[in-house]
């Protein structure tokens, strides 16, 4: 199985979102490996945007993802990456399409209420970034049977 790590913004805990895109998430088949509701300390947040440290728009984004609570997982399910990415829309909501994530829940790029690693390889990169090897919970879904070919 692939993970892939989801993070839910302050913007999106604030409004009380969280339990809808866990809600799509789950819904969709996939499973939830971790969970961490956390104001996100600083270098992480440096860690996490590091390809962004030289944009203009970097100080306001650390700005925005240490305003408030960020609820962080790791979800499981064969080609996760493409699917979530696809599941949240893009970056700027404007331009996201209906029934996307930020196409539904969301208006503005500097307040987009979810973030998604963008490949396996960023994905396997933030999730060493947040979570512990032990905090990463191995179990079977009930429905995984019925749920791949
Ligand atoms: P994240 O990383 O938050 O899931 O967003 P994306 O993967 O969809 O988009 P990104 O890396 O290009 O941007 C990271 C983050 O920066 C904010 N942002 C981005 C912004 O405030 N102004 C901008 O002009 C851009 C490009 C939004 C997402």
């Amino acid at each position: 199985m692939d993970r892939t790590f989801v993070m839910v913004k302050p913007d999106g805990v604030q409004r009380g979102l969280v339990g809808e895109i866990v809600s799509r998430l789950e819904a969709k088949g996939l499973k939830m490996a971790a969970a961490r509701l956390e104001m996100m300390p600083e270098a992480r947040v440096t860690e996490q945007y590091r390809e962004h440290l030289e944009k203009p728009f970097f100080p306001t984004l650390r700005q925005y993802i240490m305003s408030g609570p960020c609820f962080l997982m790791v979800w499981e399910g064969k080609d996760i990456v493409p699917i979530v990415r696809k599941m949240v829309g893009a970056t700027n909501p404007a331009a996201a399409e209906p029934g996307t994530i930020r196409g539904d829940l969301a208006l503005d790029i500097g307040r987009n209420v979810i973030h998604a690693s963008d490949s396996p390889e960023s994905a396997k990169r933030e999730i060493g970034i947040h979570f512990s090897p032990e905090e990463l919970v191995d179990y079977t879904r009930i429905d995984e049977a019925v749920l791949y070919e």
